[in-house]
Parts: C-alpha cells; structure tokens; sequence
C-alpha cells in the first residue's frame, strides 16, 4: 500500500478568530496570572495546550443534537440516548451522569471507600486521588517503574505492576482494599496505555481478591488505538471493537467526557451492579441533580451520546494520535528532551531535562510553562512537583520522578501550522533555558494547589 499522510477526516467550517499579543503584554499578563497559566485570560492566549478537556471542536452532528435537547427535570429523552449509547459502545448496564469526571469519582469514592482503606491505582490523578482521599482512603501506586521514567520506551507504560499490588495485599490483607482504579491511557505518565493483555490480568487478580476494578474510562478510546497499533492479535480489530473489550473487562467506570467524547461540559459514573446503581443514585441527588440528568442540560447529553459514536471511529484516532506524533518528531528532531513514546492526548517536555540548572523545590515545570506562555502566547500546563501536591499526613511535597510541561493538544481544534509554531517556540525557549530562574509560592492552596496558586521568580 503507497504511503499515506494522516490528514483529518473533516473540513472547517466555522472559525473562531484569535488575539494576537506582544511579547510586552505577555510579560505584563504572566506576571498578573502568578506565573500560573490556568490564571490567565483566555484572550491572552494564542495556542491554547493547557488542556484537552472541554475544549475539542464539537462536529455539526453534536451541534444538531444541541438543538433537539428535552430539556425536562426528569426522564428526558437525551438522558435514554446516552444511556443506551453507553451499553453499547462501553458495555455498562447502568449509568448516572454527572456534571463532569470529578463528580463522577466523588460519588464513587463516597460509596465505596471507608476511612482506613487503600486504593491502588496505575499512577494517581489530581481529582482522583483527592476524592480518594477525603473517603479516607490512602492511593497507593501500582504503576510499573517504566512509567515514571521519561526515557523508558516500553509500549504499555499504563501496566500494573503485580508484585506491588501483591505487596499491597499482604501488607494490609485485602479487605482494606474495597477497589482498584486503572486508568486507561494515563494522564500523568504522559498518556501512556495500558496492554489488553494487562488489564485482563487485573480482571482475574481482582476476581482472586474479591475486588471490584473500576476503570477511569476518560481517554479510552486513545488507549485503543494504541492497542491495535502495538498488541499482537488486536492490529485488524476495530478501535469500537477494543474499547468495548477493555470496558467488559471492568466493573465500573468514571469517565470525563470532556476528553474522548469531545463535549465542552460532562460525564458520567457507570457501572454493572444495580447495588451500586441505587447507592449511587442517592447520592447523585444530593450532589449533582436527578438521576436522569445529574448536572448536565438534556442537549449536552445528546451532544455526548453523538459524540461516543464519533470518538471510537479508526480515521478520527488516526488523525488525532497523528497530529500528537507529528509535534512530537518535530520537537525530537530538535533535539528537545520529551516522555516517549508520544501520548495519546499530549506531548510532555522533560522540564528536569530541559532546566537541570533549577532544583525541583524551585518548581522548574512551572516555571518553563510560563517562559514559553511569554514566548508565543502558547499555554501549556505544569505536570510536575506543583501537580503532584502534598502529602496528607506528613505535609512534605509529594517529589514525583517526572516533572514536565505538558503540551495538551485539543480534539479538531488546531492545524499542523499550529503545531508548527509549537515547536518553533519550545526550541527557542530551550535555546534560552539558561536565563530562566526558579519560583517560588506567594500563595499556596490546601488542596490541588496547581489550580490558583501563585508564585514569583526567585532572584
Ligand atoms: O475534569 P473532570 O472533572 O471532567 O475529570 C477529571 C479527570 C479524571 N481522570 C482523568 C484521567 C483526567 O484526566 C481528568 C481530568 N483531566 C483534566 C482536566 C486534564 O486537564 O487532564
């Protein structure tokens, strides 16, 4: 077969004009924001990369659902189509939805962990892990090492690492572990997957334990992709057929559908048991709104429901995960120091690699992501010592091994000029690294501090 680039399976037909700034006015805004990029105004921005939640381009399809929403307090017939559309695309029998991913992992953690428990997972989450917390619970991760190693190439860097779990059992005895979370696709280790043939080892170490597996599903369909691509027996099966496979294989899943599903607000918490449906359904109430519509309007249901259908088609994922590879290569080429393999939803710079001259205390992630911010106007997002927070018992930083910038590209949102200029702007920052200084906080927030908290350059 002749060679073939990944061009979009899509044409433009709406366009959103953006503000273009000076290098002053940047200066003048990074300073404003705290050297914190979520505490920009978007207008400020050129190439947003902060993140691919909420953000991807809804197709005209999803715009037409917009205007068939029933909007009714209960039974709306949005809420069936997603419901319906959530069985068969994902395999869960009962879903509750939720206003996004984090209300999602509030109800779970609310009904399942009691104060004491250990809840094991393939590398934390922000929300996640927080959530976890405030149960009661302590997350302790499974992750294989490879994951926390920025130059490591394995192909499933997503996997769980058995002897850390079995460690886990015997140290404080299976019932103190009411669930494990595997996240498919995982944010933190760079949006790297986890192989079938791993998670269907989970299933049955779960099934040994008595354990239930609960799958954070938010870019699942990214993790399929990679899955044909590298796991031997999957390369002629469909990314639908794989993504339904994984999720059978679990018991219940949150999902943000901000991500894969390409809706600017939404989510949901499934699930097979109709136990845990019922628990859950009592506390959806009290949190988000009635079961049949838990903090979402009925057109961003029907949004989300058409936007399943789209995320799980083979040429959108050849073209997303191809335009992430192709910014990646660019930015190798030039020799800038970046997590390998590529991500599924983002490139991660090594800001440990790119900065070594700044310690860790000096939070060199944070302080990389606002030179670029004043470079090009492009936004990226610190995943690194600032992310990872403090520990909650000790009060010391969390020191992960990986501090990085994370280049988060959007769903049909950005061109390959875009990316262009991307990598034009991180090699003239690299270029430049060394006039860059440390930061340190003005203001430090109690919990997901990354979010508002400030800082300013050491002298
Ligand atoms: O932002 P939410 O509440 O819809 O979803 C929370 C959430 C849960 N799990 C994972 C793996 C996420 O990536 C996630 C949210 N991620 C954000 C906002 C991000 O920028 O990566």
């Amino acid at each position: 077969m002749r060679k073939r680039s990944w061009a979009e399976p899509y044409k433009i037909k709406m366009v959103e004009l953006l503000k273009m700034t000076t290098q002053a006015e940047r200066e003048h805004a990074i300073v404003e924001a705290g050297y914190n990029t979520f505490l920009l105004k978007s207008e400020d921005v050129y190439i947003d990369l902060l993140t691919d939640s909420g953000v991807g381009a809804m197709s005209d399809r999803q715009w037409a659902g917009i205007m068939m929403g029933d909007e009714s307090y209960a039974g709306s017939r949005n809420f069936y189509h997603m419901r319906d559309t959530i069985e068969e695309y994902y395999s869960y029998k009962f879903t509750v939805p939720t206003h996004q991913g984090r209300g999602a992992e509030n109800i779970l953690s609310q009904i399942l962990i009691k104060d004491g428990d250990y809840v094991p997972g393939n590398m934390y989450f922000t929300t996640t892990r927080l959530h976890q917390e405030l149960a009661g619970g302590t997350f302790v991760d499974v992750i294989i090492d490879e994951a926390h190693d920025a130059e490591s190439e394995h192909p499933f860097k997503g996997n769980v690492d058995f002897d850390k779990l079995n460690q886990l059992v015997e140290k404080v005895g299976a019932e103190k572990i009411p669930y494990i979370c595997i996240a498919t696709c995982v944010n933190m280790a760079g949006g790297q997957p986890i192989s079938m043939e791993n998670m269907g080892a989970v299933r049955t170490w779960c099934d040994l334990h008595n354990i239930l597996l609960v799958h954070d599903m938010t870019r699942v369909a990214e993790n399929a992709f990679f899955i044909q691509q590298r796991e031997a027996g999957y390369e002629n099966k469909t990314v639908k057929e794989i993504v339904y496979e994984i999720c059978a294989l679990t018991d219940a899943a949150t999902m943000s559908s901000k991500k894969d599903a390409m809706v600017n607000i939404g989510g949901f918490l499934a699930m097979n048991d109709e136990s845990l449906y019922e628990k859950s359904c009592e506390l959806v109430v009290v949190y988000e709104g009635l079961h049949t519509y838990g903090g979402m309007a009925g057109r961003d249901m029907e949004a989300l429901a058409i936007g399943i259908k789209e995320s799980v088609q083979d040429d959108h994922m050849r073209a997303r995960i191809g335009q992430i590879a192709y910014l990646g290569e660019r930015l190798e080429r030039n020799g800038v120091p970046i997590v390998k393999p590529y991500g599924g939803h983002a490139i991660f710079l090594d800001a440990r690699a790119m900065l070594s001259h700044i310690p860790q205390e000096q939070y060199p992630a944070q302080a990389l992501a606002a030179a670029l911010y004043v470079e090009s106007g492009i936004r990226a997002m610190e995943r690194g010592v600032v992310s990872a927070g403090r520990n909650k018992l000790t009060g010391e930083n969390y020191m992960p091994k990986l501090e990085l910038v994370r280049l988060t590209i959007p769903r049909r949102v950005y061109t390959q000029a875009h990316m262009d200029v991307t990598a034009e702007s991180v090699v003239e920052v690299m270029e430049n690294a060394a006039s860059l200084k440390g930061l340190r906080f003005t203001y430090e927030p109690q919990v997901l501090r990354f979010f508002q908290g400030r800082f300013e350059p050491l002298s």
